[in-house]
């Protein structure tokens, strides 16, 4: 049946189960814009910037576990949107975008804002696809979202040229296509099996591709095997922090004492997560490209393996589906001294995480507000993290379990926390949204807030102010000690910022004050900026910047 090209692309983006795209409306995708009009239960969030919608999209797929979409305009769009790929590549996030481009018959001519999307993303997408023949439309888009979530996950961009969504085409809308779930063959599953019986200090680090039952399933494999379960940079809600078989945080730059403990261990098992500088303290924990002891590693992608490392056993499989024939199986009789193993590692990030307290003549020290936060966070909120320094204070004090989800680029990009945040309560309403930037991050991407307070979102948004690009600090004091220089920031008034969007503003200066102004802001119905004036000395709970420039001396 012929009918409107741009009509086909609304109904298959509709049976892709898809309910929200992130969006700066363009001139060059007018008819797609037209076509969802009518199909007011996919949302349409309209942005201030592509970054901004690109952050979101990726936020969605995180917190969904689904493929998240991202509709922006040609050239420039797309070049604002351009970080939002880099984040979901290395995060490994099923995103969608849909962009414009210029008309066919014009291309290659430089005509207005044109690109060559295959060039420009070559190294930042999994596919570039660019829907060049109307009847294509559908069969195209299905490509895209089969793409961006089979194997490793990641993005895919989808070229929409500007007369072919004019245009009409004799096609039907398409379903997803059935997706294959890979599973380790009997023989790897057999050899994971025996190494898991066997070890003495085995020690499990379980990331971000386990979602719902998956998680139920990896608490349950602890237990029934006596694992220790250690969570990466930015995957923390993996595991709970409370649970007596939390084997710690490794966060980059981990605590050292843990660290040492974790390379004594006699077996690695990663489930769910690559292994990127992000996951193995910049290769060095497990050793690259050959570990110190046994190691196994599962994830959904045969190529991915064995990339960077060479595993003792590389098993290709979803790790969910890794899980399960783990559990049917069972631990069997497993060493007897595994229970004692498992409480030392227990013990030593039950102390790290015991927020001791702590002051400073320059400032709040964060530890401060997270522990305030920790008493007011329920057990299903998402938390969303921007880069800097100020995130280690909260990789280290603030508990998190798999009722939670927590939101954050483990490529250290700079501006995902606030869109994060906004997608986080468009997409998954109901659950409280607490988000963390700094005074760098917020004035990035910050603008986003006037998004979440436009669609709802009761954002609670700690910005944590040293008045400086504290990280890029720190790194100065250890290569050139009292040298600081290009990181004074001079602020705007955050509480003001955060009212002239609708929003309550709070401020904390003072220790004392962090208990009753966490309280209220966290009860607080509506979103709330709450302004920090955090100490720049106390740049992590593990080093001041004085501490640092002082043991160079
Ligand atoms: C998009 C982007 N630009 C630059 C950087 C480099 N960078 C890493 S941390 C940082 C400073 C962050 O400052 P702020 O948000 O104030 O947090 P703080 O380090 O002070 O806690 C910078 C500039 C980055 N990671 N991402
Ligand atoms: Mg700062």
């Amino acid at each position: 049946m012929t009918q409107p090209v741009a009509e086909i692309l609304a109904e298959t983006l509709d049976r892709h189960g898809v309910d929200c795209i992130y969006c700066v409306p363009g001139e060059s995708f007018l008819p797609l814009t037209n076509a969802l009009r009518d199909r007011p239960h996919i949302k349409l969030v309209v942005c201030r910037h592509e970054g901004g919608a690109g952050f979101m999209a990726v936020s969605h797929a995180r917190v969904r576990g689904e493929p998240g979409v991202c509709l922006v305009s040609r050239g420039p769009g797309a070049m604002n949107a351009a970080i939002a790929f880099h984040v979901a590549y290395h995060d490994a996030e099923p995103v969608v975008f849909l962009i414009g481009q210029a008309e066919r018959d014009e291309l290659n001519r430089l005509a207005l804002q044109e690109m060559n999307y295959s060039k420009t993303f070559s190294d930042t997408a999994k596919a570039v696809i660019e829907v060049i023949h109307p009847e294509n439309i559908a069969e195209d888009t299905a490509r895209a979202f089969h793409l961006a979530q089979s194997g490793t996950p990641g993005p895919v961009a989808l070229i929409l040229p500007e007369d072919l969504l004019y245009g009409q085409a004799d096609a039907e809308a398409a379903d997803p296509r059935k997706k294959s779930r890979p599973a380790g063959s009997p023989e790897e599953l057999a050899e994971a099996l025996e190494l898991l019986r066997k070890a003495e200090r085995p020690i499990v680090i379980a990331g971000g591709r386990l979602h719902g039952q998956g998680l139920a399933d990896l608490q349950t494999f602890a237990e029934e095997f006596a694992l220790p379960v250690a969570t990466p940079q930015r995957r923390f809600h993996v595991f709970d922090s409370r649970h007596p078989n939390a084997g710690g945080r490794l966060p980059n730059r981990a605590n050292r004492a843990l660290l040492d403990e974790l390379k004594t261990s006699d077996l690695v098992l990663v489930i769910g997560e690559r292994m990127l500088p992000s996951m193995t303290q910049n290769f060095s924990f497990p050793k690259a490209p050959v570990a110190d002891q046994p190691f196994i590693h599962v994830w959904p992608d045969a190529g991915e393996v064995g990339r960077a490392y060479a595993p003792t056993l590389g098993i290709a499989s979803d790790p969910k589906l890794f899980l399960r024939a783990m559990l049917d199986a069972g631990p069997g009789e497993v060493p007897a001294s595994r229970p004692a193993w498992v409480e030392k590692l227990n013990g030593l990030h039950r102390k790290n995480m015991a927020w001791q307290g702590k002051s400073s003549n320059d400032g709040l020290v964060f530890g401060n507000v997270i522990a305030a936060i920790d008493r007011h966070m329920t057990g299903t909120a998402v938390v969303t993290c921007d880069a800097g320094n100020f995130s280690s204070w909260m990789a280290q004090y603030l508990n998190m379990g798999p009722g939670n989800m927590f939101v954050g680029a483990t490529v250290g990009a700079m501006g995902p926390g606030v869109p994060s945040a906004v997608a986080a309560g468009i997409c998954s309403p109901g659950r409280q949204v607490v988000a963390f930037v700094g005074d760098g991050g917020v004035l990035m991407t910050g603008n986003e807030l006037a998004t979440g307070v436009q669609y709802g979102v009761p954002i609670k948004l700690f910005i944590a102010d040293n008045s400086a690009y504290g990280t890029i600090r720190m790194h100065q004091a250890r290569s050139f000690p009292g040298r600081g220089y290009a990181i004074d920031l001079q602020n705007p008034d955050f509480v003001k910022w955060g009212e002239s969007f609708g929003a309550k503003g709070v401020l904390i200066e003072t220790e004392a004050e962090c208990e009753e102004k966490v309280a209220q802001a966290m009860a607080h119905d509506g979103p709330v900026v709450i302004h920090c004036k955090i100490s720049l000395d106390h740049i992590s709970p593990s080093a001041t910047i004085s501490g640092i420039e002082e043991s160079t001396r």
